[in-house]
């Protein structure tokens, strides 16, 4: 009503129809089971009803046992978590949780007591009228105050643990150094890049044997009961790395290294992902940890990038000459030896970051100008930062976690890869795709089973 000019507020028609609180006179009220108030009442009814709906549809989205949830079954347990790091969120979260839970419900029982068991009923003369009441406000001032504060160290002490001194000092603790990897954002997918994918050297061996640098993509390997620190840099936007039954959320901003740290104490397969939206294909953008005792962790190490578990055979041998001529896939992703190409340091990155911006202005350009660039040789260099696929065959997915990976899913990326991920990077940017109007790969279909076989054959662990 406040919203009414004061002469309408004035006219009784007006706010009558203004504010819709009476029948439309011009709507006949024809029989009395149709009346203004059971109408109303009918659509409160149809508003809750559809509320509830909302609510059990929303429940149902729920899952506390699901692979993305850092929450447990039972609802005050931490079963939910996998070592210290991930207890100590879920611990917090918990105590907070409940705590609050406890305060509401005394709060709007007490609430609602006194409203229905003091509500005014017909005949009740005024009651006594007091105002203040100094011990209630006293004990309402201290309890949420010592409540918040608690709650508020513990907090901090918790967001103190999670720096990577903690990790460093756990891991002397058990005599040894934790495993440093970096995980670089990128539109959609994860870089993991170890420089020394097994701390512990072996004295014995000379410098340059003893620092591994290893780079995979969309899934990390790490041995079982090791802190793991990680550095998290992003290539182009912010994107947020979350593994929910190992470790909360971090952001992962560009021209910054921020630092986290976990441990996994059972072996398995963790899910994580990006959990900040990052664009067209943010939630697309989910990786893997599988977690696995030192032996195997290290024999992961050792046959990386060497020699393959099986030899080649001539389909693909003839792969790899169309991974490096015809497919132009060596323009973005790296095969085999270390991996210089897409190293992430700050001055790559940013030179990365300018020569994306400058080749996706290019590509605005009209066809025919593009041409002349060609032809004269001025087109801008196309660097871009593409998974590692040295151990392609050793990984379980391809798309960022979104696909298994088997023949028939990679010959379908390959065709196409937007027919798995809309709005992936692989099909906006190489120039195989540009060329047909279904977008499709310009590639033969021997091509296509040409380069699946290469690509299946980038393996080097025993298969299981
Ligand atoms: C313009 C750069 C570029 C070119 C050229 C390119 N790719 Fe890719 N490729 C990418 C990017 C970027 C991704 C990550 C896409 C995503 O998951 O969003 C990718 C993903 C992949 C993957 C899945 C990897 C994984 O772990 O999920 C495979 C396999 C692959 N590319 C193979 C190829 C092959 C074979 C060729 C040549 C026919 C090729 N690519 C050409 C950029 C490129
Ligand atoms: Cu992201």
């Amino acid at each position: 009503m406040g919203l009414l000019p004061s002469s309408e507020k004035d006219s009784p028609t007006n706010s009558k129809t203004a504010l819709g609180s009476e029948p439309n006179r011009d709507i006949p009220v024809s029989s009395p089971s149709d009346s203004p108030t059971r109408r109303s009442g009918r659509r409160s009814l149809i508003t809750l009803a559809v509320l509830a709906g909302i609510l059990v549809l929303a429940a149902l989205g729920c899952d506390s046992d699901g692979h993305q949830s850092m929450l447990s079954s039972t609802p005050w347990t931490l079963d939910g978590a996998n070592g210290p790091v991930a207890r100590e969120q879920l611990l917090l979260f918990n105590v907070l949780l409940w705590t609050m839970v406890a305060v509401f419900v005394l709060v709007e029982g007490a609430l609602l007591y006194a409203a229905i068991r003091y509500r005014r009923k017909p005949g009740d003369p005024l009651p006594p009228q007091t105002h203040g009441h100094t011990p209630l406000e006293i004990a309402w001032t201290i309890v949420p105050t010592i409540l918040i504060l608690g709650l508020g160290i513990w907090s901090v002490f918790v967001l103190f643990k999670l720096e990577p001194g903690e990790a460093i000092a756990l891991a002397k603790e058990q005599d040894r150094e934790p495993l440093h990897i970096e995980a670089v954002g990128h539109q959609w997918w994860w870089e993991f890049r170890y420089e020394d994918a097994y701390p512990d050297h072996d004295p014995n061996k000379p410098a340059e044997e003893q620092m591994e640098l290893i780079t995979t993509a969309n899934e990390m390997r790490i041995p079982v009961d090791r802190p793991v620190i990680m550095t998290l840099k992003s290539d182009d936007v912010i994107h947020s790395f979350w593994i929910p039954k190992l470790v909360g959320k971090q952001d992962v901003v560009p021209t910054r290294a921020n630092q986290m740290w976990f441990l996994a104490e059972d072996p398995g397969m963790y899910y994580g992902q990006c959990a900040e939206f990052c664009g067209t294909a943010h939630a697309q953008m989910k990786f893997r940890v599988h977690a696995m005792p030192e032996t195997e962790y290290k024999a992961w190490v050792d046959g990386w990038g060497g020699d393959l578990a099986e030899p080649m055979s001539p389909e693909a041998a003839r792969g790899q000459l169309v991974f490096l001529g015809d497919g132009q896939c060596v323009t973005c992703h790296t095969v085999g030896t270390a991996d210089q190409v897409n190293e992430v340091g700050e001055g790559v990155q940013h030179a990365r970051m300018q020569t994306y911006i400058a080749y996706t202005e290019w590509l605005r350009k009209p066809a025919e100008e593009r041409l002349e660039d060609v032809r004269t040789g001025n087109e801008p260099p196309t660097a871009f930062a593409a998974p590692n696929l040295t151990d392609l065959a050793d990984r379980t997915t391809i798309g960022s976690g979104l696909v298994d990976l088997n023949r028939e899913t990679l010959r379908q990326w390959l065709r196409n890869p937007d027919d798995i991920k809309p709005g992936n990077r692989m099909s906006e940017l190489a120039a195989i795709y540009q060329t047909r109007l279904d977008h499709r790969a310009d590639l033969s279909e021997e091509q296509l089973s040409d380069l699946v076989e290469y690509l299946m054959a980038q393996r080097h662990l025993p298969v299981q």
